[in-house]
This record gives C-alpha cells, structure tokens and sequence, in this order.
C-alpha cells in the first residue's frame, strides 16, 4: 500500500551546547559555568613509634614543625609511644610535603632513626 503521509520533515540542530543569550546589542554571548575549583586534597602527617629517637625530640618536633603546645605535643607523643602512630597535623598536600622533609632532615642530622610520613585524609 502506496504511503500517502509526507516524509518527516529534517530533525531541528541539536542546541549548542553552551548556552548562549542576546546581549541586547544584536551580539550573542556564549555563556559558560564558572568552572568549579575543587578544594586540595588534604594530607595527615603522620609519626611513627621507633624504639630509639627521645621522648624529648619528638616532643620537640611537634611544637615546633606542628606548632603544638607542650601539652598537646606531650600527648600525641605518648599516644604514638603507645599505639605505634599518631596524626601530627592536616595539610594541603604541598605543606604536608614540605613538613615531613623538615622533619626527616632535622632527625637525621640529631642521628634519630625517627619516621614521619604523610597520608591522604
Ligand atoms: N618510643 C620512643 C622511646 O621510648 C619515643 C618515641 C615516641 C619515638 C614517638 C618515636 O614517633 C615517636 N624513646
């Protein structure tokens, strides 16, 4: 049986992608998103029990690369004296980096086997 309907008219252009308004001067502007800045990715620096580094230096080392006070540095020391480790601080990855560099390099100059490493958050 002969088709008496007209053939389907053409599909309209798929829309442009970025969505595009009239500026009120006869110019059409492409409009995109403000792109979507993502917050850094957060590194816990991280200290490890040994059985030879001070007592003494670790405290130190958290003061003065944690910036934590003698209570506190106290604490966390006995806590990874006790458990094995313990978190010193959370930091954007660069400092994170830098941290346990200095604190690396100012163990083994004082001759301490002392380990620091950091860790995604
Ligand atoms: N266990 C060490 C000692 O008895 C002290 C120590 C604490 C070492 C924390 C490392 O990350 C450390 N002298």
């Amino acid at each position: 049986m002969p088709d008496d309907n007209p053939p389907e008219p053409p599909a309209p252009p798929a829309p442009p992608s970025v969505p595009r308004r009239d500026n009120g001067q006869g110019t059409v502007l492409a409009e995109r998103k403000a792109e979507r800045t993502k917050p850094p990715s957060m590194y816990q620096v991280v200290l490890l029990n040994d059985d030879y580094t001070p007592m003494e230096f670790v405290v130190m080392v958290l003061q003065h690369y944690f910036q934590r006070d003698l209570d506190t540095s106290t604490h966390i020391m006995l806590k990874i004296h006790h458990e094995g480790r313990g978190v010193c601080g959370v930091y954007p990855k660069d400092v994170a980096a830098t941290k346990v560099e200095l604190v690396l390099t100012a163990a083994r100059r004082d001759g301490h086997p002392l380990q620091c490493i950091m860790e995604a958050a």
